[in-house]
């Protein structure tokens, strides 16, 4: 039985926006987690996102696709640690594989829950990102930067999202282009450069495993992979039940409607 996230790192993350805990799958449940991971490469349908190169950038919609992933994230012990944080029972709103191959493009700097609302008409962040390393990540294979504290300053303006470019086909919501250029400028870049100055920016390595906590405020950003390797983190945004999607554009699998609790 995994022992229960402690209090302090509790404070941690309500303080800091986020939490990392090192290598905290491991053993059995990190091999049926690699194996859910061998599933869904193997899946083929619109929740994957191509680079333009044809390189598999990530999958959306995960815990629907590989029905074993709520019940491994049930049994991890990571449960009371989310619903803590979500003063409640949580659901996953929104889940994905993320590779970062060489040829996919950087994921600028963005809050979860600005694209939550915008699109979906989530009406409250009460929940988090819980991020899920299949393999090591390094500074070589498209770490995840994080702006300390940056989810105190609640929902931040953005330019334009990410939403189109790094959404699967079919899940551009009414009214939106993709970029042109490639680059998708999330929050105001001098807002970022201010933030990251004043507060810090933290990059997130570790061994496969591992997990990383968000705020779904926090302000985080991720490169791409500089080698030919699998680079796969799994992302699962829980939400408390309380909290549905009102006006949602987006398809199930990008945003789900349905609230089962976890
Ligand atoms: O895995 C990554 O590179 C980060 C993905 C991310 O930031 C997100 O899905 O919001």
């Amino acid at each position: 039985m995994t022992a229960p996230i402690a209090k302090v790192a509790i404070d941690a993350f309500r303080d800091q926006g986020f939490l990392v805990l090192e290598g905290f799958f491991e053993g059995d449940r990190m091999a049926d987690l690699a194996a859910a991971a061998d599933r869904l490469y193997r899946h083929s349908g619109d929740e994957l996102v191509h680079t333009s190169e044809g390189e598999l950038q990530s999958i959306y919609g995960i815990h629907r696709i590989d029905g074993s992933l709520p019940g491994l994230l049930r049994q991890s012990g990571l449960l009371p640690f989310c619903e803590e944080i979500a003063g409640g029972p949580v659901y996953i709103f929104q889940s994905q594989l993320h590779d970062k191959p060489m040829s996919s493009t950087v994921l600028s700097w963005h809050q979860d829950f600005y694209a939550f609302s915008r699109f979906d008409g989530l009406a409250d962040p009460r929940g988090l990102s819980v991020a899920v390393f299949l393999d090591e990540i390094r500074a070589h294979n498209a770490p995840i930067s994080v702006i300390r504290r940056s989810h105190r300053k609640g929902v931040l303006t953005a330019e334009r999202t990410m939403a189109v470019p790094r959404g699967p086909a079919g899940a551009l919501p009414a009214g939106e282009s993709p970029d042109q250029d490639g680059k998708h400028y999330e929050i105001d870049t001098a807002r970022v450069a201010e933030l990251a100055h004043t507060q810090g920016v933290e990059t997130i390595t570790g061994p496969a495993g591992s997990v990383l906590f968000m705020d779904l405020n926090l302000v985080h950003a991720s490169g791409v992979s500089l080698l030919p390797e699998r680079r796969a983190v799994l992302h699962f945004s829980m939400v408390s039940v309380e909290v549905g999607c009102r006006d949602p554009q987006r398809p199930e699998f990008v945003a789900t409607r349905t609230v089962v609790p976890l």
